[in-house]
């Protein structure tokens, strides 16, 4: 019997003590994985009946479908949101919500028995293991050529990612959007935007004092001295509850290594921004473990819905059949052009055009590591929320967020996620022999991502006498490029839809999430996503309701 917790995920040549003492946090414990899954993970909401007409349906509850169901029910819409996620709002038998980063468990991953984390290697040795099958909060999801990790639950994307809120430069705007107004976007969206997520940067005095931001400093110093601008970062996690949680004053969230798989303090996801107005307004009502698996135009007018009701093993316990005078799509990049493409592809919804499916990018995500001198630690106790970047767009196509590696030790290792200006787009396809739908990316692709990265960190390196880790994303790999944090693209604005969000070919059907940006938003992408559903939302309830 392995009574060992460590024992399935320990290197080997590693004693028991030093893997514990030293990497155990980044490994985790097996322990953690066993705990009692509760039975009845999913609120007792008032989730949706078989038979049930609703005036709208909204399809996922990240940023675009909460920026629709907050205006639509403020301008007197009832609104029913249906998430094939779970409600993330019980604590789990530790009395928290939310698995660590450094600890995965069964509430980790969507319908995995083993984890697939970002950085598969620490020191060289994998990292991965064994967990439970189960309706987790992170879908690592293999489309072929690359991993696209998204959020899974009531929130969406707002549940797993690093809230970092970025608004582009407004001369990159133009490649972000074309057919779209700037002037309005940034003078009334883009605000409005910000607003309702609750962005804020960190306080700068502070930032040069706090022990959690040392790996943001060392990455500040690296970065000027090789002349690169670098800057702050707006975020949506409350700033003063982190330097509480530096002063010891309050639970630890972001300066415990919560990330990856929700923080339990601190982060303020669309649970309590958009959506907790929306809900506010007793127009909103959320079906969590639902799922929509097909639109059709019903007789008689609006949309026949099919919704497939879920356990917590990914097990359908109920088809629900109800129907909608009117559907939004916001089941993010991937979730929308899926559910396009196999709809159309079927005939569900054979007026759709055939731009549907195509202009998906990965927002030129890359990921590397450098190794410091032992003069320049990067701390043991990082902040899991990153306050800063390398902005080196206009000259080499990159911007480069410093990132944490809170692992719970000092790893003298400089980390970055990368987005860069890579040109490459892929389609989505319906596969008739395999009823699913494929994408066409390739790994190699991603080679323009690289260049563009190495356009900083090469010349780091070469000023600061460094090299890059090769432990990280495998045996002697430097760079993390089979995967991506920001899909974006596949029903694209004024493409597949006409210029606010309206696919054309079925009146009544609309798309407002990432799947209508065209692949790269030349920074973290939610803020764009927001943004634009603000502007879209607001025009559809003026003239079409
Ligand atoms: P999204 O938030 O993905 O919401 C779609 C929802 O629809 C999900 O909850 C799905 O479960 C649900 N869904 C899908 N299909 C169905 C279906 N058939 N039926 C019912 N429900 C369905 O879409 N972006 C930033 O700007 N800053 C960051 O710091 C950042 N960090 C990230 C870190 C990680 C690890 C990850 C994964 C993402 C990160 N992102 C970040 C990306 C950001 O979260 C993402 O762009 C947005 O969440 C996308 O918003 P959407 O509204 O398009």
């Amino acid at each position: 019997m392995n009574d060992d917790p460590a024992r399935g995920a320990r290197p080997r040549g590693v004693s028991r003590r030093r893997f514990i003492t030293g990497t155990g946090s980044l490994l985790g414990s097996a322990a953690l994985a066993a705990h009692v899954i509760p039975a009845h993970a999913a609120t007792a909401a008032a989730v949706i009946e078989p038979g049930a007409h609703v005036p709208v349906l909204v399809i996922g509850t990240g940023y675009g479908g909460s920026v629709a169901a907050l205006r639509l029910a403020q301008a007197g819409v009832d609104v029913h949101m249906v998430e094939m996620g779970m409600a993330w709002d019980t604590p789990g038998s530790d009395g928290k919500i939310f698995a660590n980063t450094t600890s995965p468990d069964y509430r980790s991953y969507w319908l995995r028995t083993r984890t697939k984390q970002p950085l598969s290697n620490f020191l060289g040795f994998p990292i991965d293991k064994d967990v439970p099958r189960y309706t987790g909060i992170l879908d690592a999801e293999e489309m072929g050529g690359i991993i696209v990790y998204q959020g899974r639950g009531v929130g969406g994307g707002s549940l797993v990612n690093g809230g970092m809120a970025v608004t582009p430069k407004r001369e990159n705007f133009g490649a972000v959007l074309p057919s779209v107004d700037a002037d309005e976007m940034y003078s009334v969206y883009y605000p409005r935007a910000n607003a309702g997520l609750g962005v804020a940067t960190v306080d700068p005095t502070w930032f040069e004092t706090a022990d959690c931001y040392q790996y943001a400093r060392v990455g500040r110093k690296h970065a000027q001295r090789s002349g690169f601008p670098f800057v702050f970062v707006p975020d949506v996690y409350d700033w003063d509850y982190m330097e509480q949680e530096a002063a010891g004053t309050v639970p630890k969230s972001a300066l415990a290594g919560e990330i990856l798989y929700g923080n339990n303090y601190g982060k303020k996801s669309l649970q309590k921004t958009y959506l907790a107005q929306a809900r506010a307004t007793g127009r909103v009502t959320i079906s969590p473990l639902h799922k929509v698996t097909s639109v059709a135009p019903a007789t008689g007018g609006g949309y026949t819905v099919v919704i497939e009701q879920l356990d917590t093993v990914g097990s359908a316990t109920a088809t629900k059949t109800v129907t909608a005078d009117r559907v939004f799509f916001a089941a993010g990049s991937v979730g929308t052009s899926k559910l396009l493409v196999k709809l159309k592809a079927t005939g569900a919804l054979p007026g759709l055009n055939s731009e549907v499916g195509k202009g998906w990018g990965d927002n030129g995500n890359v990921m590397c590591g450098r190794a410091n001198h032992l003069w320049d630690p990067t701390g043991a106790v990082q902040s899991s929320i990153p306050c800063s970047g390398i902005d080196n767009w206009a000259a080499g196509g990159a911007f480069a967020e410093v990132a944490p590696l809170p692992t719970g030790i000092e790893t003298f290792a400089s980390f970055y996620l990368s987005i860069t200006k890579n040109p490459n787009r892929a389609q989505f396809s319906w596969n008739a022999a395999t009823g699913k739908v494929d994408l066409n990316w390739q790994t190699a692709w991603k080679q323009p991502s690289i260049d563009m990265a190495k356009t900083i960190f090469d010349k780091i390196n070469a000023k600061e006498g460094t090299i890059y880790r090769t432990d990280l994303f495998g045996v002697y790999k430097i760079w993390g490029d089979h995967l991506t944090y920001h899909p974006l693209g596949g029903a694209v604005l004024n493409k597949a839809t006409d210029n606010y969000g309206r696919l054309h070919g079925h009146p009544g059907l609309y798309v407002i999430d990432g799947a209508l940006i065209p692949g790269n938003t030349s920074v973290n992408p939610f803020v764009t996503i927001t943004a634009l559903a603000e502007r879209n939302i607001e025009a559809i309830i003026a003239a079409d309701l």
